[in-house]
């Protein structure tokens, strides 16, 4: 049996109809042969972070297990962002179509195409709190304990 990496991916989106462009996003995600058990959280309507004279953004995160390789899931993503003509202007600008690697199991890697885990997805609430809904996380959200303290019932 081959083994099989748990992953996590953040999607967002501030241009278009951005509900259709995710949706369409993980159904191409999911239609793919190496990922399994994909599950999706919420949709949270978000305050840009960063570049903050641009639309709000949705967003979201999936979780799933996948044969692929770190690099070939990147690939994988970049190709499925290229396909919804997402353009890059403006570092942290509106996008059509962003799906960031947020972690690959316990890979630690840093190399010039990906870094993992995502380098900035702790300070992240439009990340951190869809990911709380599909794995426990061991960063605290304020206003909220993190879910495996609640899990350990401390
Ligand atoms: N890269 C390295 N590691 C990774 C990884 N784990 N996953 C490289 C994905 N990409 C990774 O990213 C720049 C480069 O990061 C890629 O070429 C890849 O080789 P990008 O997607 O081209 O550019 P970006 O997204 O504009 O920049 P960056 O630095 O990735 O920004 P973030 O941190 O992704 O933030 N506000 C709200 N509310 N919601 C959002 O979704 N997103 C951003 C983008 C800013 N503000 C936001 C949101
Ligand atoms: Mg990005």
């Amino acid at each position: 049996m081959e083994d099989k990496a748990f992953c996590i991916l953040s999607l967002g989106s501030n241009l278009g109809d951005r509900k259709k462009t995710i949706e369409d996003a993980i159904a191409v995600i999911r239609e793919n042969e190496q990922i399994y058990d994909l599950k999706c959280a919420s949709f949270y309507e978000t305050e840009p972070v960063g570049y903050l004279d641009q639309p709000w953004f949705l967003n979201t995160c999936v979780s799933f297990d996948t044969t692929m390789a770190p690099l070939e899931l990147f690939d994988f993503v970049q190709g499925i962002e290229k396909d919804f003509h997402r353009e890059r202007t403006i570092r942290w600008g509106p996008r059509t179509l962003d799906i960031d690697i947020i972690t690959y199991g316990d890979i630690t890697m840093d190399t010039k195409r990906l870094t993992l885990p995502h380098p900035r997805y702790r300070e992240r609430a439009f990340v951190l709190v869809p990911m709380s809904e599909l794995t426990d996380i061991d960063v605290p959200i304020p206003g909220k304990r993190a879910v495996r303290r609640l899990d350990d019932g401390i």
